[in-house]
């Protein structure tokens, strides 16, 4: 559940061929053995890349192949080396060759470079088979393949986003909304109980990551309901979503709910109360008395935090929620 795993093809570019040439020139009877070596294959090389947070656009993209080296020519020439490519991974991505299931590499910062198929060598032109005694060679070799592999790759994710409130606030039905994740979903408290994390995904090459963990009470801290164990799974994120339920179906008070999430997350940590957050009033397509919303909107803009009201259950607003959270993401 933790983890986004992703399979693909790597294929080195072949070698060129040698080639089988001779000298023709004016007043040169019989020319020597002019066949060049053929180019070197192109390598597949991936690079651990800060920016991008999961192997979703491996999933679309499951191929990477070099360039071939060109042939050898005739008058000497070597053929042109294929071109190298590079696939681009996330910081935290594991290289396991899928066939023995060996570990191939480990990447754990940005920047880090590792050959995962090296391209084949090019064959040598008959130019280079001469000696003393044979002087006229035909030998001349095709290019080496180049390496090709299957490679498993890991990645254990890390959330951007971390929703909280009050269990039943919506986390989860809000997560399954904006990704493929499918949390359980009921009308009692705690069912969550386990973190549940999503890929949102905005674009073939765009994506961030969301968790959803199970719902806060008064007390938490002191081990009301499920604790604050889970706060952890968010401690690292770019970004809180503080979902309050507006409706009146909570039979709480929306600021007052705010409050308390705000109290439970600073026992866990001053750093986590302190993170960016947005305030998002769910429920808004069963909240009857408008004054719940504007109270609560009052509150997040004396705090300067943005504020967004949506209904899972409509769709109403979660497309521009969405997009806020890529905003604040991705930029940074
Ligand atoms: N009408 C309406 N109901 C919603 C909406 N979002 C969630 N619900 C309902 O609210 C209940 C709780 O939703 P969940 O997503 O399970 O809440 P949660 O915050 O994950 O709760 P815990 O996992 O217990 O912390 C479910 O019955 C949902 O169907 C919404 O936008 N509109
Ligand atoms: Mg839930």
């Amino acid at each position: 559940m933790f983890i986004d795993e992703v399979r693909i093809l790597v294929k080195a570019g072949d070698g060129g061929n040698g080639c089988l040439a001779f000298r023709r020139e004016k007043y040169v009877p019989r020319g020597g053995p002019s066949g060049g070596d053929g180019g070197r294959g192109g390598d597949v090389v991936m690079v651990a890349n800060e920016h991008q947070n999961t192997l979703l656009h491996l999933r679309f993209n499951p191929e990477h192949k070099a360039e071939r080296g060109r042939h050898g020519e005739g008058s000497n020439r070597t053929g042109a080396e294929g071109r190298s490519i590079e696939v681009a991974v996330p910081v935290g991505t594991v290289i396991y060759d899928d066939a023995t299931g060996e570990r191939l590499f480990d990447f754990t910062e940005p920047g880090q470079i590792f050959r995962v198929a090296r391209g084949g060598r090019g064959g040598r032109g008959n130019a280079r088979f001469v000696t003393s005694t044979h002087q006229a060679p035909t030998e001349h070799e095709p290019g080496r393949p180049g390496e090709e592999k299957r490679l498993r790759l890991e990645l254990k994710l890390l959330a951007d986003v971390g929703l909280v409130g009050f269990p039943n606030a919506g986390k989860s039905t809000l997560i399954s909304r904006i990704s493929a994740a499918r949390p359980k979903i009921a009308d009692y408290p705690f069912t969550t109980l386990e973190p549940n994390l999503g890929v949102v995904q905005l674009t073939d090459y765009k994506s961030f990551v969301v968790a959803d963990i199970p719902g806060l009470i008064e007390g938490a801290h002191a081990g009301a309901g499920l604790g604050i164990q889970f706060l952890r799974h968010i401690e690292r994120t770019r970004l809180l979503a503080h979902l309050v339920d507006v409706s009146e179906s909570s039979g709480r008070d929306p600021v007052q709910d705010f409050d308390v999430i705000m109290h439970e997350l600073a026992s866990f940590s001053e750093d986590l109360a302190a993170k960016p957050m947005i305030v998002v009033a769910t429920k808004m397509d069963v909240a009857q008395d408008p004054s719940r919303v504007e109270s609560l909107r009052e509150l997040a803009g004396k705090r300067g935090l943005a504020f967004f009201e949506i209904s899972s259950a409509t769709g109403q607003g979660i497309d521009d929620l969405k997009f806020a959270m890529a905003e604040h993401v991705l930029a940074a």
